[in-house]
């Protein structure tokens, strides 16, 4: 499955109650990490991680539950100090005292030579999952967001790296671009493109289709992949009744000039996926949605805890064609 954070993560928790672990590949976007600290972040690989490891915060849907913030505490004494436009004590981007334990051990281990990978590997291993979580790519890619200009800026336009944009900034400014930096030159991580043509299904998660989905699509070889596969791709829309569950999905699929609806999603993946499940309050848009050339299953996708997500698996799986 193509997969980005906290929507993901739930969906593949519902996922492997419904099949083996062990036949589950989970390609993970990695275009909203991150160096802080002289450390190499990876958030949706991490919540991924933590929640198929039954250790996310359940709350706030990333980092771990029981979490202790000592050091971003500690570290809020330098930020005073801290030169303007350095960012070595910034505090606006949170990261836990057991969750700096991940960051120094990936950190490490990418010093000493191997790829991320191999890392994801390791980290996923050592907190028990059991199905395989590949990075979209071990190259760099980085999502860089335009801001729209406003007339308070006299029209300049600004860029804001992922972090700054959700974290930061809240999400809460418009954007009128979005790149991925790097994206052209990115390899497919390691059995990417294997995964994809060998899946029995390929399942799209109701993660972001513009900043979790669209850089694994940037990725060279990838969009080609799901093309070859089309009718066995099989997408979750992140958007239910003109609205995204969690984050900005539905604003940036507004400000970039797509509908907010599960019709400009449909619009959006039909080019490479050949269903797309909906939401029951959705149920009337079932006739756009094949009009803009995707099977429609409409079911309830909002997934209240595990019962929910193991049914959308179900949903999923069985209704798609084979
Ligand atoms: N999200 C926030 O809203 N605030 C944070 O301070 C924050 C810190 C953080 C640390 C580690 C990590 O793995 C994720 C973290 N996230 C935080 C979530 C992250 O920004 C988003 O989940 C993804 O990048 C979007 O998918």
């Amino acid at each position: 499955m193509l997969a980005g954070g906290v929507g993901a993560a739930r969906y593949l928790a519902g996922l492997v109650q419904v099949v083996d672990p062990s036949e589950v590949t989970a390609v993970v976007n990695t275009a909203d990490d991150v160096w802080l600290h002289g450390l190499r972040v990876c958030p949706d690989l991490d919540t991924v991680t933590y929640t198929l490891g039954g250790a996310v915060d359940g709350d706030r849907g990333w980092g771990l539950v029981d979490e202790t913030w000592a050091t971003m505490a500690a570290l809020a004494r330098y930020e005073q100090v801290a030169p303007p436009g350095s960012p070595a004590g910034l505090t606006w981007f949170r990261l836990g005292d057991r969750d700096l334990a991940t960051h120094l051990y990936r950190t490490a281990r990418l010093e000493e030579g191997a790829d991320l990978a191999e890392v994801t590997a390791e980290v996923a291993e050592a907190w028990g999952v059991r199905c395989r979580l590949v990075p979209m790519t071990t190259d760099t890619v980085e999502t860089r967001l335009t801001l729209a200009p406003t007339s308070a800026d006299g029209g300049a336009t600004a860029e804001l790296g992922f972090q700054e944009y959700f974290v930061q900034h809240r999400h809460s400014v418009a954007v009128s671009a979005v790149r991925f930096v790097g994206a052209e030159l990115a390899r497919p991580g390691p059995g990417v493109l294997e995964a994809i043509a060998e899946a029995e299904r390929v399942v799209v998660a109701p993660s972001n289709p513009i900043v979790s989905i669209g850089p694994i699509l940037a990725v060279p070889g990838v969009a080609e992949a799901l093309t070859a596969r089309r009718a066995h791709v099989v997408a979750v829309s992140p958007i239910v009744a003109g609205a995204a569950l969690r984050g900005p999905a539905d604003r940036l699929l507004t400000e970039l000039g797509h509908d907010a609806s599960v019709v400009g999603v449909a619009r959006l993946y039909a080019p490479w996926a050949a269903t797309l499940v909906v939401d029951e309050a959705d149920a009337g848009r079932a006739g756009e949605v094949e009009a803009a050339g995707m099977c429609c299953v409409v079911g309830p996708t909002v997934m209240h805890g595990p019962v929910e997500a193991a049914a959308l698996a179900e949903l999923t799986l069985q209704r798609a064609p084979a």
